[in-house]
């Protein structure tokens, strides 16, 4: 069996542990990296060493790139992991968005088409796609209302992938996948935002007597839409996923969730909880971090990925919220600011 695999944002939280769970099957794993001035290799330092590994310079963006790079590796498989993937940004750089969420897999799908038929090919579809909706949970049938530029670049690459499924024979999945957080996810995401706010709450505490006082010992927290509700998984689950889409006899599309929902509110007092704190004494409502409109209820359906794939989620809600301020407790130990 030829393993070969080609990950693009191969340097993201995702990208990361995909790279891992790869390399751990035998792989040889391509990691598509764009040219920077700034190392972009944090989340994959320990794997870039690999003998199995290769990074490739190039952007999805491009075209001729994208054609290139597939046609001189032939890779049995590539996932399609890289995007613009902050739902609020999208509203400020809605073209970009599109260049990268929509363009980007037309490109890939299109190089796979002209070059190397055999690939078969991942995309990171997303809860998103669903949108504007109140009814949950959602399955693969759910009626998609995306409410952003980033779902709406993502529905047009969604409907790419079931394109070029039918027109071309092409062995093309889409994994809609709900929220999935890491230890490595980004700081700007809200999860991570709230973990790095709490374990640095906790630092706090290490070095003084009592507790923090808002405005006087520490900054609040600002944080937009507390009420919206989303169906969080860890990132490590999600990628087995993925890569159980692409061993399957034909290729299909699957929801990949908890099947749980819990508001930002919830996932604030889980978190504060784990250091002994009470969210509302440190939290404030800034409407900067609202959307023009965001997206009330997600809540995965995940069970057609259950039946066929065999997949579900092993790292639950409340563990991941605590190995995520763990983590960063001890980033902030090891490297005080
Ligand atoms: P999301 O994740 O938009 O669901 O997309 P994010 O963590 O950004 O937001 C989740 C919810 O929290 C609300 N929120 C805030 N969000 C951020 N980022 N910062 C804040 O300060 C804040 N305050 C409240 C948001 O309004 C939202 O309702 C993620 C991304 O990974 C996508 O790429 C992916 O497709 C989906 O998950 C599934």
């Amino acid at each position: 069996m030829d393993k070969t695999a080609l990950i693009t944002g191969v340097t993201g939280q995702d990208g990361s542990y995909l790279s891992e769970l790869l390399l751990d099957k035998g792989y040889k794993v391509y990691g598509l990296i764009r040219r920077s001035s700034v190392d972009t290799t944090e989340r994959i330092a320990h794997t870039v060493h690999h003998p199995n590994f290769e990074l490739v310079c190039g952007d999805i963006t491009d075209a001729s790139c994208m054609h290139r790079l597939i046609s001189g590796i032939q890779p049995a498989e590539v996932y399609n992991l890289a995007a613009m993937s902050h739902v609020g940004v999208s509203f400020d750089q809605p073209i970009t968005t599109c260049m990268i969420d929509a363009l980007g897999p037309l490109h890939i799908l299109e190089a796979i088409r002209q070059t190397s038929k055999h690939s078969k090919f991942y995309q990171a579809s997303t809860s998103e796609l669903f949108g504007d909706t109140d009814i949950a949970p959602q399955s693969e049938l759910a009626t998609m209302n995306p409410n952003s530029p980033y779902a709406v670049a993502k529905l047009y690459a969604h409907h790419l992938v079931g394109l070029y499924r039918r027109a071309y024979g092409i062995y093309a999945c889409a994994g809609i996948l709900f929220n999935h957080e890491s230890e490595r996810r980004g700081e700007d995401f809200v999860t991570r935002k709230i973990t790095k706010y709490v374990a640095s709450l906790q630092k706090w505490m290490d070095c003084n007597e009592g507790f923090p006082r808002k405005d006087v010992d520490v900054s609040p927290l600002a944080l937009g839409n507390i009420e919206a509700k989303r169906d969080w998984s860890h990132a490590a689950d999600m990628v087995l996923g993925m890569w159980m889409m692409l061993q399957q006899e034909n290729p299909d599309d699957y929801v990949l969730g908890s099947g749980g929902t819990h508001t930002v509110k919830e996932l604030l007092d889980v978190a504060f909880r784990t250091v002994g704190l009470d969210y509302k004494d440190y939290v404030v409502i800034d409407p900067k971090f609202y959307r023009p409109v965001d997206v009330n209820l997600l809540q995965a359906d995940p069970a057609k990925a259950q039946r066929v794939l065999g997949w579900k989620p092993t790292i639950g809600f409340g563990e991941m919220i605590d190995r995520m301020v763990q983590s960063d407790y001890r980033k902030l130990i090891e490297c005080p600011v």
